[in-house]
């Protein structure tokens, strides 16, 4: 006998009999489509669930303990990788922390996707009230390259798509994703799920520059007395290394790297004017900027640090960027590889540095070296940057592939100087910005990107912005260790307070130990006072591969207000 069933409740059975898949699967499939293998992220309401699955299906999860920490690792990913970080926060608060994080990776030009998930729309849209409230894509507009929310589930792929396109083509940048709960509750059949989903293909094409705009350049070039090149983290992000150097030194022209971009050719190259940078800046006739801005980092390219006949060509994906601050003689458009490709196949042996030229500034470097040897050499007690610098130097040189991580004010101006670096994209620093905080969020994204060993090497202001990750990089056992510059304060510690007894506003805690912080999570601490203790801790600590922090005492009267910065503090009436 047969049973007849009213029309609906047949539908349903077969509906049952359907696969079904809901938005948080939809979101990990579209993720692993496009070759995404690690989430950076701090979970809670309503994204625990999407982090499970992508565990489950083989994306590696990181769990942070701060998202600005989680929303950093992604982007060092970024700059490392040349493909966008992906990273994952709670909505309202979560949200807000990562978001300082995407703004700066915007700000440097590193590919990140954060997808945040996010409140209930028609609670949110009329300000009902909701559990971490916060319309979070009009939030995110203003800080990243672009903001996004997909409301549906079978548009999931799509705004992953988008999200990806947008992170790393043309200038890449930090890019929002919003998934509000139900969407990633929403349950949808499978076929149709997995039909809307896409990889992206060629997701940063190549973009040739004009051949009269590649000629104008090697005119410019051709005619210079006193050529240099300035190479950006643009230029180290491009991995078109094996183009740059033979550039470089097919033409003998005189290169300055910019500190994210140091060891894209050897800092011991002869081609490098690091060491006379005040003097090339000065004299220089015809500037390249090749994936360098010339904002406050080069200072606005005006004069009298800059020559104010110096015309400029500039090298970069974004054209608008050109004019920004002086009058661009020949820009280039395009990507970096492509750019230096067409310059080279065009040049026919056109452009030739000057040997006098490049005599002078060889001079003033060995000139410069010799000061800052016997910088390195002195020893004093208590012990001062330069010697704890110099200790990590030579440590670190046994270690080529290290990743060297660098924050803080004294510690980010010294260190920058004197780690020398020798392979491309190994060193991560404060960046376009200068903010604090990027060290352990950065040193993680490193290591777990890399598996190669990482040295962050952190003011003890600059490390406290991110401290708790210890937690972190002892929890996954990584191979970091942060060197913290302990001198007892934001910049120095030995300021006093005239007026009560409150410590004074650079002071942090005298004889703090931070080596005791890691220790509380099974990493390895050392606290030392020497150069000669600082090389064993930190010989002992690489060799061992594991978690390790080296509290390293530096004397507190060492160093200046805000570092190399100090002039841009407002002068007013106030005390200093
Ligand atoms: P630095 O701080 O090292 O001087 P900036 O961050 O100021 O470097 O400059 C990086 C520049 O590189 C940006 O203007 C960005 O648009 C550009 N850029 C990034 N990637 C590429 C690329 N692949 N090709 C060309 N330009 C790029
Ligand atoms: N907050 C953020 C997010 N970024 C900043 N740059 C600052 C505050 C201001 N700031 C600097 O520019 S450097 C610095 C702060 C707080 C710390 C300097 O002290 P330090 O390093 O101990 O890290 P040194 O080597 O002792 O100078």
């Amino acid at each position: 006998m047969t049973i007849a069933h009213a029309p609906e409740i047949v539908e349903n059975l077969a509906a049952a009999d359907r696969e079904l898949t809901d938005g948080s699967h939809l979101v990990v499939d579209a993720l692993k489509l496009n070759d995404v293998r690690t989430i950076y992220g701090l979970v809670g309401i309503p994204i625990t669930d999407l982090a499970r699955i992508a565990q489950a299906s083989g994306i590696r999860y990181i769990g942070f303990r701060h998202e600005s920490d989680a929303v950093h690792a992604a982007a060092a990913a970024g700059f490392l990788t040349k493909k966008p970080g992906v990273c994952l926060t709670v909505s309202g608060p979560g949200f807000l922390n990562g978001l300082v994080a995407l703004a700066n990776a915007t700000t440097n030009c590193f590919p990140v996707v954060q997808i945040s998930g996010s409140s209930d729309r028609h609670i949110v849209d009329l300000k009902r009230g909701d559990y971490e409230e916060l319309d979070q894509m009009t939030a995110a507009e203003r800080f990243a390259k672009a903001a996004y929310r997909v409301d549906r589930a079978e548009d999931v792929g799509r705004g992953i798509a988008r999200a990806i396109r947008t992170a790393v083509s043309g200038r890449p940048g930090g890019v929002y994703l919003d998934i509000p709960a139900a969407v990633l509750g929403e349950v949808i059949d499978a076929d149709k799920g997995a039909k809307s989903l896409w990889r992206v293909v060629d997701p940063a094409p190549r973009q040739l520059p004009a051949p009269e705009a590649v000629n104008r350049a090697i005119t410019l070039l051709e005619g210079a007395r006193r050529p240099l090149v300035v190479l950006g983290k643009g230029a180290a992000y491009a991995q078109a290394d094996k183009q740059i150097r033979q550039f470089i030194e097919s033409t003998g022209l005189p290169f300055l790297p910019m500190s994210m971009a140091k060891g894209l050719l050897p800092d011991d190259h002869p081609q490098s004017v690091a060491a006379a940078r005040s003097l090339a800046l000065r004299e220089a006739d015809v500037v390249m900027l090749v994936g360098a801005r010339l904002n406050w980092l080069l200072g606005h390219g005006e004069a009298p640090q800059w020559n104010p006949d110096a015309k400029f060509i500039q090298v970069d994906i974004q054209a608008s960027e050109f004019d920004s601050n002086q009058p661009i003689a020949a820009p280039l458009v395009g990507d970096i590889g492509s750019v230096i490709d067409e310059l080279t196949k065009r040049n026919h042996g056109r452009i030739m540095a000057p040997s006098r030229w490049r005599n002078e500034l060889s001079a003033r470097s060995a000139d410069n070296v010799a000061k800052m040897a016997q910088r390195l050499s002195a020893d004093p007690h208590p012990m001062q940057f330069y010697g704890a610098l110099r200790a990590i130097r030579d440590v670190v040189h046994t270690y080529p592939q290290a990743y060297i991580v660098n924050e803080g004010a004294n510690t980010l101006d010294f260190a920058r100087n004197v780690i020398d670096m020798r392979v491309p994209r190994h060193r991560l620093d404060s960046g376009t910005w200068g903010i604090m905080g990027i060290g352990m969020g950065y040193a993680i994204g490193a290591a777990v990107e890399s598996g190669a060993p990482v040295v962050a090497i952190e003011g003890d202001s600059a490390f406290g912005f991110s401290g708790m990750e210890l937690e972190t990089i002892c929890r996954y056992q990584l191979p970091i260790v942060v060197v913290v510059f302990n001198n007892g304060g934001v910049y120095k510690g030995d300021e006093v307070n005239a007026g009560s007894a409150d410590p004074a506003p650079t002071v942090l805690m005298p004889g703090a130990r931070y080596d005791l912080l890691i220790e509380a999570f099974g990493g390895k601490g050392y606290s030392v006072t020497t150069p000669t203790e600082l090389t064993a801790a930190l010989g002992e600590a690489l060799a061992s591969g594991g978690p390790a922090l080296i509290d390293c005492v530096i004397d507190p009267s060492a160093g200046t207000e805000s570092g190399h910065l100090t002039n841009l503090n407002p002068k007013g009436l106030g005390q200093n």
